[in-house]
């Protein structure tokens, strides 16, 4: 039987010199039975609470209840609804010990060359709603081609997603694809100037790069993106949500560029400032 104490304590395996190697050649890496299952199995039940077994009934947001008054659509690549893992015993204990591979897979220095430190910057529920159904939130479409850094208003990169399927899927459920090496293409700019294009559209250099096969996930593999790897996802295909979490990482030193950001409250910050330890702790 599970000590689940221990499972808790230290939920996900260290990643290994290879996946770190991975992450620096591709801009991406999939971490095969990096997470304990159940803790997985429990943070889907948290998902279905917060957002209903059709993973649409969450309160809309007042922007999106605004873009809907307007006739607008919302986000097509998912529904994302905060997760608040911190404040979670079993999430706060996985944001921690992912903090300690992040460190590794991060490879920056201190001026004394330790591991320099990973913040916490944000986490999510992003369920891709099924295509065939219509939805309240929309998130029922394709995530399109896109680059992260920009949208998240800092002014560093080294940033990286976690995203972790909550139950296994394969392509039909719309799963990640990365675009290899783009992570050494620069800063491409805000998915929302793309238009109806996406960045391969907006950045057609990029095509001759390759592009991963749609990924398939047992429950308990994860995969992992810096801010500047482009990647996309396919519609969900399936007459269920596609139930995913992801978490935000930035490097220990960090600033806020003083662009907004709907990823947080900038109200009592001040351009080029430090995220302070508060809300953005040091996770590893
Ligand atoms: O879940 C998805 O379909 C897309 C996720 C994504 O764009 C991201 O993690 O940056």
């Amino acid at each position: 039987m599970k000590d689940e104490s221990a499972v808790r304590a230290r939920p996900c395996r260290s990643v290994t010199v290879e996946e770190i190697d991975h992450l620096h050649e591709f801009g991406w890496v999939k971490l095969k039975g990096f997470v304990d299952p159940d803790v997985l199995r429990a943070m889907l039940d948290v998902a279905r609470e917060k957002m209903g077994d059709d993973a649409d009934g969450n309160p809309l947001s007042p922007a999106l209840e605004a873009a809907v008054a307007e006739g607008k659509a919302g986000l097509s690549y998912f529904n994302a609804q905060r997760s608040s893992g911190l404040s979670h015993p079993v999430m706060r204990s996985l944001i921690h010990d992912v903090g300690k591979s992040a460190q590794r897979l991060q490879r920056r220095t201190t001026a004394d060359g330790a591991d320099l430190g990973v913040r916490y910057y944000s986490d999510f529920f992003v369920p891709k709603l099924p295509a065939s159904k219509k939805s309240r939130h929309g998130g029922n479409g394709p995530t399109a081609f896109h680059q992260d850094f920009i949208t998240f208003s800092v002014d560093r990169s080294g940033g990286m997603t976690f995203w972790f399927p909550l139950e296994p899927y394969g392509p039909r459920a719309g799963t990640m694809s990365f675009v290899n090496g783009s992570h050494r293409a620069g800063v491409l700019g805000d998915y929302t100037t793309y238009g109806d294009g996406d960045a391969l559209d907006a950045f057609p250099e990029l095509r001759a790069l390759e592009v991963s096969e749609p990924m398939t996930y047992e429950l308990g593999d994860v995969t992992v993106h810096t801010h500047l790897t482009v990647h996309g996802a396919g519609p969900n295909m399936m007459e269920r949500p596609r139930w995913a979490y992801l978490l935000v990482t930035q490097p220990a030193d960090v600033c806020w560029n003083g662009s907004p950001c709907p990823n947080f409250d900038s109200t009592a910050m001040k351009p080029w400032e430090p995220f302070g330890d508060e809300r953005f702790p040091v996770i590893g």
